[in-house]
């Protein structure tokens, strides 16, 4: 299934005119307060984020799986997928593949699909948590921080085949993240799990091309729930500060345990030129990968105001890689993704709206009030006509979950596919 862009306009004339009153409004509003609303614009426009290739199914959990019908179950399907939220978002230009769950059948077929798309490919993430269909050694007790030297290289062999497909497709960065840890004190020698992890890494690094970064991943808890290796943004900062200069953290959201002040994390790594990019969701209790901003949308605010921040004062910090990660229990995986998408790019307008000068004076004067005033008088802003703008100036729909709805794309989906097919993923 296509969308085409007739069939967006036409869905557009239903809420062009609300939206036109709308933006209006909101422009000259903003236009009065000092604010360049074609630059905030543009910005919003440029700002693309990966689809994750493992989410376009239904999720699960141990107690239980419930199918959306109609679900991808080939890479080719999967890109359809995400071209269908590409065509109404025009902000979801690139997948990020999982290997083994998505290797290519037919690379320059694979290529040729997802350039008629208009999507690129990611980063590509290794899977050393799962045992392999046949695989000589098993990661039950870890991967690249086992003891087991045999071990090791199978899942450090895995991750140079993983870039090599990703080389292939035209991706510049390997993710790395590990449920390796233990369930019960004394299980695992802490120091020898992280020095063979960083030994792995190292190993893993050599193999990287010269474009390339590697991305290193880090969770508190799950599937281990004693302890992991590689726990949280200090343990993969170190990391990735043994390994070079391409090597950086990446943050998933739902990996933090609860109430940590995860924008002051963002900060620290801007700082040090060390961000490498997200897994964008959101969370109530642990690694729930929910919506994205169905929690706590004020924290997301907040996190992007800091990578506005860190966007306009550290160059030596590289380009983000933007990817959602996130995991559709119960609502249509598509929906699901384009309200997280929608999510993140209220965040973001709304992180262009603070204004960082007099924020800047207001913390020098100790003026904690005044402080928050500019933080909230950003977030209280309904960016949304700034966002419909921003989607309708690059062919996409006004409202992308009303024209999902209006085009009937689910029940087309399982006529194409059926009621029985299931994604690869989790
Ligand atoms: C681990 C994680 C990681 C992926 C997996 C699908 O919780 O966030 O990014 O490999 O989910
Ligand atoms: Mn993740």
């Amino acid at each position: 299934m296509k969308i085409s862009k007739d069939q967006i306009q036409d869905a557009n004339t239903k809420t062009i005119d609300s939206h036109n009153e709308n933006f209006s409004f909101l422009s000259e509003q903003l236009s009065k307060k000092g604010h360049d609303v074609s630059n905030i614009i543009s910005k919003l426009s440029k700002f693309q984020v990966a689809i994750p290739s493992w989410a376009l199914g239904a999720g699960g959990t141990r107690f239980g799986r419930f199918s959306f019908y109609g679900e991808p179950s080939s890479l080719e399907q999967k890109l359809d997928d995400v071209g269908i939220i590409h065509s109404l978002t025009q902000t979801a230009g690139s997948v990020s593949l999982h290997i083994p769950w998505d290797i290519p059948s037919d690379y320059s077929a694979i290529k040729e699909q997802a350039e008629k798309l208009n999507i690129k490919f990611d980063s590509v993430n290794s899977n050393t948590f799962q045992d392999q269909e046949g695989a000589k050694e098993s990661y039950k007790y870890g991967s690249l921080s086992n003891i087991s030297k045999a071990v090791r290289d199978q899942a450090i062999a895995h991750n140079l085949e993983v870039i090599k497909i990703g080389d292939k497709l035209g991706s510049k960065s390997l993710t790395v993240w590990l449920a390796d840890g233990s369930c019960f004190p004394g299980q695992n020698n802490f120091q020898t799990a992280l020095q063979n992890t960083q030994d792995s890494l190292k190993d893993i690094y050599k193999g990287l091309p010269n474009d390339w970064s590697l991305l290193i991943e880090y969770k508190p808890y799950e599937p281990n729930f004693y302890s992991t290796v590689i726990q949280d943004w200090g343990t993969s900062f170190m990391l990735a500060n043994e390994c070079g200069d391409k090597a950086f953290t990446l943050v998933d959201l739902g990996h933090h345990l609860p109430n940590c002040n995860i924008e002051q994390i963002i900060s620290m790594l801007m700082l040090k030129g060390k961000l490498g990019g997200f897994h964008f969701n959101d969370s109530k209790y642990g690694d729930d990968d929910l919506t994205v901003g169905s929690i706590k949308p004020y924290a997301l605010f907040l996190i992007f105001n800091e990578l506005v921040y860190g966007m306009q004062n550290n160059p030596q910090n590289p380009d983000l890689a933007w990817m959602i990660d996130a995991s559709h229990n119960i609502k249509d995986p598509l929906e699901d993704l384009i309200q997280s998408i929608e999510a993140i790019q209220q965040a973001y307008a709304k992180a262009l709206l603070v204004d960082q000068k007099a924020l800047k004076v207001a913390q020098q004067e100790h003026d904690v009030v005044k402080c928050q005033e500019i933080l909230q008088e950003a977030y209280r802003t309904d960016v949304r006509p700034l966002v419909e703008k921003t989607r309708f100036d690059i062919g996409g729909a006004i409202s992308p979950i009303d024209t999902y709805r209006y085009l009937n794309v689910r029940n087309e989906l399982i006529k194409e596919r059926g009621k029985h097919t299931t994604a690869t993923g989790l």
